[in-house]
């Protein structure tokens, strides 16, 4: 469904689409990824010691677009027909085109992804980042880059897409804390456009 609420005010902006997909659908999905995805605990460098990184990774793409980040280069694995098919669903509400997909799989309520902003300059100025979620729910928190006591969070939920575009990546951090209560994995797909 196309109901969306807007989760910033200014510096940006995020729609949040709580039921993109429909329950069957996202089970559907959270299934076939789970198995077909080639899921990898990747090394990452941080300030220049290399540890592995808190949760499961995957990219996807066209051929000719690797990956940067953290010290580590991505080859893209070629899309699979279920990736190809999310990709056009988010493509026509974001009215962007994306060349490539940065899966995560948080195992359990330990994995996580550190506060970061998606700025790299392979993304380009203004990135249109479509998130989609399947599995378990988790909090999703965005604070402000210069006042960081400024934050929203909202609790990412199965089957739903959080669109953010316009300023963002300037003005705003994002992460996926730990959690301490038990809970199961989720799935995380985050589509993008990457220069060359
Ligand atoms: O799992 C999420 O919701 C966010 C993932 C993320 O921020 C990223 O891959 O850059
Ligand atoms: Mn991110």
């Amino acid at each position: 469904m196309n109901e969306f609420v807007s989760v910033l005010e200014t510096d940006g902006r995020v729609d949040f689409f709580p039921q993109f997909f429909s329950c069957e659908e996202s089970d559907h999905y959270f299934k076939i990824l789970s198995e077909e995805i080639g899921w990898k605990q990747e090394p990452v460098s941080i300030f220049g010691k290399m540890i592995l990184q808190p949760r499961l990774t995957a990219w996807y793409g066209d051929p000719d677009r690797s990956y940067s980040y953290s010290g580590i280069t991505m080859d893209p694995m070629p899309w699979t027909p279920t990736l190809l098919e999310i990709k056009l669903l988010i493509e026509t509400i974001s009215h962007a085109v994306f060349n490539s997909a940065l899966l995560n799989q948080y195992r359990n309520q330990k994995d996580s992804v550190g506060w970061h902003r998606d700025n790299e300059e392979s993304l380009g100025t203004n990135p249109v980042i479509g998130s989609v979620s399947f599995g378990a729910t988790r909090w999703f928190q965005l604070r402000n880059y210069k006042d960081k006591s400024i934050k929203r969070s909202l609790e990412l939920t199965h089957g739903s897409l959080l669109l953010m575009q316009g300023q963002t990546q300037h003005f705003w951090e994002h992460c996926v804390p730990k959690q301490s209560a038990a809970l199961g994995k989720r799935i995380n797909i985050t589509f993008r456009r990457i220069k060359k």
